[in-house]
């Protein structure tokens, strides 16, 4: 029997058990059948959860990429691998076959190597959603080098603590970026940062947009030519299972930036098998992920998934309302994409446009259509699931993170019942517990909890570069023994977790715990609402109040404010409860979200405050100039 594609959801089951009871049996099975090993394992996995110690595959020795690429050669050489899709309608766009897919990359390794980058280096790949982009990242890992991939998108500054953090060698960028009808001057970027950036000895530029660019003779040099010069004869490096295959850093809400390092043998393996099973992979789909590889969806689910397996993946240079808000619309049924990955964010927005911009698009080519980010609100939900997946395709609601490196809780395609706001069920091999605030294990359904998880699995994160210490302090030592996720969940009567949202965002009002995600889901609710958050605000009786910030869509707009305040904190009255309602109500344009379009709280909780001072970094704000607008209208 092999385990690597669940059938229905009796099977899921019996893989779940089996995968508890049998953990090494299980995931050995699942490595040893379906990837290619240069050497086997001594020991599938070596854990010491306290230490904050994790191997699997111990001794084994692998590439990714030949994985990932060489291996398909043989079947799929012509098929296609990547689709990319300019930011402009008008390019036309490419279709990049396993076979030139694996040219490039080889030659692109290279031109690595004769830079002299070796096994273990770091190399910064700050490049825009480029076919560059993809091939940088898959030639680092063919011969061993630790790509750290930071957002196109972020300042000087915000990549030169990337760069300076793990002393990266190299830096692969290119003359600029498109992004809608922007043009992103990269290469300046990275000449501001590199002026504190003493590690790094070379500059690969890439050429998409042809603007004018300084070149500095003795560090940068134009990727083309050396592409071109470069032979595409490359052997692959022998990698050990645990050795290094990437940095990515992850923002958090408070200090400096974490660099979570993923291993090769357990990401591969993990990555693959969630790919495959939670979207219920298909030779000949067409899967696009909408996000950007800078962030770890992008890693997981753009390249490394689906490749793993094959699979077509489409790569969108451009964004959602470019040249307008039918463009996601259009690109799905360009390509005839079957499977369609995006965040919540990405799906208020469109919802709160005029629904011509989607009714034209029959999307009949699509099967699955999957969430990921944050937690998808009832309202979001249903418009995702009944004018995308026009109510037949499974909308699967994936709980992650960038230190779980895949998805951890999330239905199945197909298989797994689904229901709206629920990330439903954990994957084989994740063991999810709720901890109450004493620390013990809370068992039984219908609670609420810290999400933690409490056996490792093949792809979580195994450092913060250059301070296990901080790893261990941060994921593993609230709830001694186990992975502190940070998020707080529920477990429904039968045993579907939500996700309630971050553990340091719950609001004790008048000591009851609320996480902000409910509350949210019933602000939304309300017909003139698109999207909303919640913080808490120091008040004289209850310790904290409730302060929401509220986005109106445009037939909201000309409405009393007055009333609609009333009939908001009426539906939450209703939903959740009396303890619940908002005490300050701010209707603003806009709300502060990162890159990846997390809303960040913290910024909201210092207005909420009244606290204007030291607001902390927002240059890695999709919109720092909405703070500024917020701070002003604060009631
Ligand atoms: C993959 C990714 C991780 C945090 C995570 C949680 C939130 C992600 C979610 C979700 C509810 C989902 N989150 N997916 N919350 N439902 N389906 O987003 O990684 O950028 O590291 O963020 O995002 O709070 O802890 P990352």
């Amino acid at each position: 029997m092999s385990y690597y594609k669940i059938e229905s959801l009796e099977q899921y089951f019996k893989h779940y058990n089996k995968s508890i009871r049998e953990p090494r049996k299980f995931w050995g099975k699942i490595a040893e059948e379906n990837f290619t090993w240069y050497q086997q394992w001594e020991k599938v996995v070596e854990f010491n959860m306290a230490e904050a110690d994790v191997k699997w595959f111990v001794d084994a020795k692998v590439n990714i990429v030949k994985n990932a690429i060489d291996r398909h050669l043989a079947r799929r050489g012509t098929k296609t691998a990547i689709i990319f899709e300019p930011n402009n309608p008008d390019e036309p766009a490419l279709h990049i076959s396993y076979n030139e897919l694996h040219q490039r990359v080889c030659k692109m390794a290279n031109v690595l190597r004769a830079q002299g980058i070796t096994k273990g280096d770091r190399v910064c790949i700050y490049l825009p959603m480029m076919p560059e982009l993809a091939v940088s990242v898959l030639a680092c890992a063919r011969i061993g080098a630790i790509h750290s991939v930071v957002f196109a998108g972020f300042s000087a500054a915000a990549l030169a603590t990337r760069i300076s953090d793990s002393e990266c060698k190299m830096v692969i960028t290119s003359d600029g970026g498109y992004r809608g009808n922007k043009t992103i001057d990269l290469k300046s970027i990275v000449d501001e940062a590199l002026q504190s950036c003493p590690s790094v000895q070379t500059v690969l530029v890439a050429k998409r947009t042809h603007e004018r660019i300084n070149m500095r003779p003795d560090r940068d040099i134009l990727l083309q030519p050396q592409l071109d010069a470069a032979s595409d004869n490359n052997v692959a490096e022998i990698m050990d299972a645990e050795d290094p295959l990437f940095i990515l850093y992850t923002s958090g809400s408070t200090g400096k930036p974490k660099g979570m390092v993923h291993t090769t043998a357990g990401y591969m393996v993990y990555t693959a098998y969630t790919f495959k099973n939670v979207f219920n992979y298909e030779e000949n789909d067409i899967f696009w992920c909408t996000a950007d590889i800078g962030w770890i969806t992008g890693h997981s689910y753009i390249l490394y998934g689906p490749l793993l397996n094959g699979a077509t993946t489409v790569m969108f240079e451009g964004v959602p309302s470019y040249p307008d808000f039918s463009r996601f619309w259009e690109v799905i049924e360009k390509h005839k994409v079957t499977h369609f990955y995006t965040a919540p964010t990405a799906i208020r927005a469109l919802a709160k446009e005029n629904i011509d911009y989607i009714q034209p698009f029959p999307l009949k080519s699509l099967k699955v259509i999957g969430s990921v980010g944050e937690p998808i609100n009832e309202e979001a939900w249903h418009w995702y699931n009944d004018h995308v997946g026009g109510k037949r395709c499974p909308l699967v609601d994936t709980w992650w993170q960038t230190e779980t490196g895949g998805i951890m809780i999330s239905p199945l395609a197909f298989i797994t019942p689904t229901k709206p706001t629920y990330a439903s069920l954990p994957l084989p091999g994740i063991q999810p517990v709720l901890m109450d605030e004493k620390r013990n294990e809370i068992e039984g359904n219908q609670v609420t909890g810290s999400l933690c998880i409490k056996f490792p699995w093949p792809s979580i994160a195994r450092t913060i570069w250059g301070d296990h210490q901080r790893y261990k302090d941060t994921y593993f030592s609230t709830f001694p023994g186990k992975y502190f996720t940070g998020d707080g969940a529920l477990r429904d009567e039968v045993g579907y977790y939500r996700i309630t949202g971050r553990v340091d965002d719950v609001i004790i009002v008048s000591g009851h715990n609320l996480g902000t995600a409910p509350i949210e889901d019933a602000i939304n609710e309300h017909p003139a609402v698109a999207e909303s958050a919640i913080v808490g605000f120091p008040h004289d009786i209850k310790g904290n109040a409730l302060y929401g910030y509220i986005i109106l869509k445009e037939t909201g707009e000309s409405r009393d404010r007055t009333n609609l305040a009333n009939e908001i904190n009426m539906m939450i009255s209703h939903q959740i409860g009396p303890i619940a309602k908002l005490d300050k109500i701010q209707f603003v344009s806009g709300l502060p979200k990162t890159r990846s379009g997390k809303i960040m709280r913290r910024i909201l909780r210092k207005i909420a405050e009244g606290d204007f001072s030291n607001f902390g970094d927002i240059s890695t704000l999709l919109n720092p100039e909405i703070v500024e607008e917020i701070k002003d209208g604060r009631i």
